[in-house]
């Protein structure tokens, strides 16, 4: 494997700025070139300078990779056309008969991708309260092939302690028994590389939406696959690489190359959205037409001193139900003005977004009321932007309820 990048050499913000940036040999270009070719030239078959065609493998897409691993520490870093095509490629390491346990909030489209494009296929899905790993440990049999968790979840907010994952007995002793498997899987794109680093706490793979806070910008649809670093995993290297180009859901080397000038400011917009998160969630948290406001920043969080434990920061995602009714959280939604109504999250500007119809419009309602994700229930994305103004407008928005 060629990928090695040495993560310990510089801290976060340096090796999100240089890692994948450095001068380019040729020219000098302190910027990574964007590579548009689709094919290389051969001097003869198979004899080429590492690329062929770029589907299997282009160099400013390399780049981002090796950013991306540095970021996670991890060794391997693998970059896709979007959060789903990342996911949908470590669910490609599953067989008929497998099972999967995964925590019973996630993303809508994580769940829909394991219920309806994967199901089908004999792999069956258990969905567990991952806030108490017992839960976990309780599903552990011989079919188990991943645990699936999203940490904090999507969208409320709920943790997982992944170290306490790692070192369950009956989870270690399956996997030396069955060549690293089963495979700890998180998704990591609420939190991004600079608050949490699953590898670090015993993951096996980080999966990312990278159209989050990892791009930051609101305009690259992305995804990524990080790997820890041991021989069991360089297989599972193999897999998923080959799997990458054998499906094809690579992005474009453009939206690698703006992915990559993204990351260069992920520490900076990372600490403003933690800040400005705490601020609005504390706001919330006073204010009367306001029932229920998760965020694991603030003390009342039920898993508060585990997020300070397994996080170095809480991030910029709340989620909130208003003391009142459908009509009265559509209104608020509606009359926001600095906060956009729409889907996704994790971009510079805020968003507000209504799970039960956008995001997670998919998952069956009685999950969703079984889980507490009800038909009232806000999430914010809090943006960068001034955090008085943006209190001021969530203030004007309560005001018409
Ligand atoms: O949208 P895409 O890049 O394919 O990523 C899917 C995905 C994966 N994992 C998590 C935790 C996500 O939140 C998402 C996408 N989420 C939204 C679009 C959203 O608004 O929640």
């Amino acid at each position: 494997m060629t990928q090695d990048t040495n993560t310990t050499l510089w801290k976060f913000a340096t090796n999100a700025i240089h890692i994948g940036s450095e001068a380019d040999k040729e020219t000098g270009a302190v910027i990574t070139p964007l590579n548009l070719s689709t094919t290389y030239w051969q001097e003869a078959p198979g004899k080429n300078k590492g690329y062929e065609y770029s589907r299997s493998g282009n160099p400013t897409r390399a780049a981002l990779e090796r950013n991306l691993a540095a970021l996670e520490h991890g060794r391997f870093g693998l970059a896709f056309a979007s959060g789903l095509g990342a996911i949908d490629c470590v669910l490609r390491l599953l067989k008929p008969g497998d099972k999967v346990i995964a925590s019973d909030d996630l993303y809508g489209g994580s769940r829909r991708i394991f219920t309806k494009a994967y199901e089908k296929y004999g792999i069956k899905f258990v969905y567990v309260d991952a806030t108490d790993v017992k839960n976990i440990e309780n599903e552990v049999d011989d079919s188990t092939k991943m645990i699936w968790l999203e940490t904090p979840t999507n969208p409320l907010l709920r943790l997982t302690d992944l170290k306490a994952v790692a070192q369950l007995n009956n989870l270690i002793e399956l996997k030396s028994k069955n060549s690293g498997y089963p495979l700890i899987v998180v998704d990591n794109t609420f939190m991004s590389p600079y608050f949490q680093k699953p590898l670090l706490l015993g993951a096996d793979i980080v999966v990312h939406s990278t159209t989050k806070y990892i791009n930051g910008h609101s305009d690259v649809v992305g995804g990524a696959i990080v790997l820890n670093d041991n021989d069991k995993n360089e297989n599972v290297y193999k897999e998923l690489k080959f799997f990458q180009n054998a499906i094809g859901a690579v992005p474009s080397p453009f939206d690698c190359w703006l992915t990559l000038r993204g990351i260069k400011t992920l520490a900076l917009r990372m600490e403003q959205h933690n800040k400005n998160a705490q601020k609005v969630a504390e706001y919330l948290s006073s204010h009367k037409k306001v029932k229920t406001v998760n965020y694991p920043g603030l003390k009342s969080h039920p898993q508060h001193e585990l997020a300070k434990k397994q996080m170095t920061g809480f991030g910029g995602m709340i989620s909130i139900e208003l003391d009142g009714s459908f009509e009265d959280a559509v209104k608020f939604a509606s009359n926001l003005k600095l906060f956009a109504l729409g889907e996704s999250l994790g971009g510079v500007e805020s968003l507000i977004g209504h799970p039960a119809t956008m995001t997670h419009a998919s998952v069956p309602r009685e999950h969703r009321m079984k889980i507490g994700l009800s038909d009232t229930l806000l999430r914010l994305s809090v943006g960068i932007e001034d955090a008085d103004d943006l209190m001021k407008d969530i203030e004007q928005g309560l005001d018409k309820v």
